[in-house]
């Protein structure tokens, strides 16, 4: 039995993960994001789908590191030693030129994508010491892989992430801690009503006329890396929706 904590279970990608890795039998779930009453719905979905799954939820918002240190280092004693970690919690805000830009929405993107980040994995590293699958699971982004119109800071984090996802490998590599990334390019999720500040209309239309990927899509991948043998790791994946050619030429209906 493993254990997988994942931030940002609330919803999307996340909260897909937790429900592919339910599913499986073998995976024990720490789930958190900052919207409770939305981890209390996954686990009760959870439940349904395999009543024997052991879950745990807690409240965390990323950004504050002092939260992050204590909140981890007062989980129940049957739930401090984790096997894996998936840093999915992120998000975008805003989508305009830098000169217009928003100070407030630059900083909840560096905060969270790149500082929460951080502040996770350093505490979850030492809860990985005693596991004979350590794994870490880093979502990236195509807009980490190239910079798109008015991708701008929220590119620029997820650069940040392809560049601490290395990092992370050679850090963590005496640890015997496999560290992957997985880039995904459009996935329908709460993403874009984030980025739009709550415009539904606005959101809907990012994936109108195409047929994106879902949370569901990444979370097969997830349970994919994960399976793999002890002496193998994946790096690096990059996966896109089959009529998204790269961040900007996406061929619609
Ligand atoms: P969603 O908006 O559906 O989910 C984002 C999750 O992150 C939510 O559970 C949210 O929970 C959590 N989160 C946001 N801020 C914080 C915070 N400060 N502390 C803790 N949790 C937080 O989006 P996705 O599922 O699509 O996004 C998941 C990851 O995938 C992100 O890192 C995103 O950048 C990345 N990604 C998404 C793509 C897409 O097209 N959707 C493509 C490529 C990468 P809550 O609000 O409850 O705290
Ligand atoms: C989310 C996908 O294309 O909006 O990371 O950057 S995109």
């Amino acid at each position: 039995m493993r254990t997988v904590l994942i931030t940002g279970a609330s919803s999307g990608i996340g909260e897909a993960c937790a429900l592919e890795l339910a599913s499986e039998q073998n995976f024990r779930l720490l789930l958190c994001a900052r919207r409770v009453e939305k981890l209390d719905e996954l686990t009760q979905k959870i439940k349904h789908i395999n009543p024997q799954t052991e879950v745990h939820t807690f409240k965390l918002d990323v950004r504050n590191a002092d939260e992050v240190e204590t909140t981890l280092g007062n989980l129940p004693a049957e739930w401090k030693q984790v096997d894996i970690l998936i840093n999915n919690a992120g998000l975008s805000q805003g989508l305009d030129p830098i000169q217009d830009g928003d100070i407030g929405d630059w900083d909840r993107m560096i905060d969270t994508n790149v500082k929460g980040l951080l502040y996770v994995t350093k505490y979850v590293v030492p809860m990985m010491a005693a596991s004979e699958h350590a794994h870490i699971i880093n979502l990236g982004s195509i807009a980490g892989k190239e910079v798109y119109p008015n991708g701008n800071v929220y590119c620029a984090t997820k650069h940040a992430v392809d560049a601490l996802n290395k990092a992370m490998r050679i850090d963590l590599l005496q640890k015997g801690i496999k560290v992957t990334a997985i880039n995904p390019g459009m996935v329908e999720t709460e993403f874009s009503e984030v980025r739009f500040h709550g415009d539904k209309d606005r959101a809907k239309a990012v994936y109108q006329g195409l047929t994106p990927l879902s949370g569901k899509d990444i979370a097969d991948i997830v349970s994919f890396v994960l399976s793999r043998p002890k002496h193998v790791n994946i790096n690096d994946i990059l996966v896109m929706p089959t009529v998204q050619a790269n961040g900007t030429i996406i061929n619609r209906n």
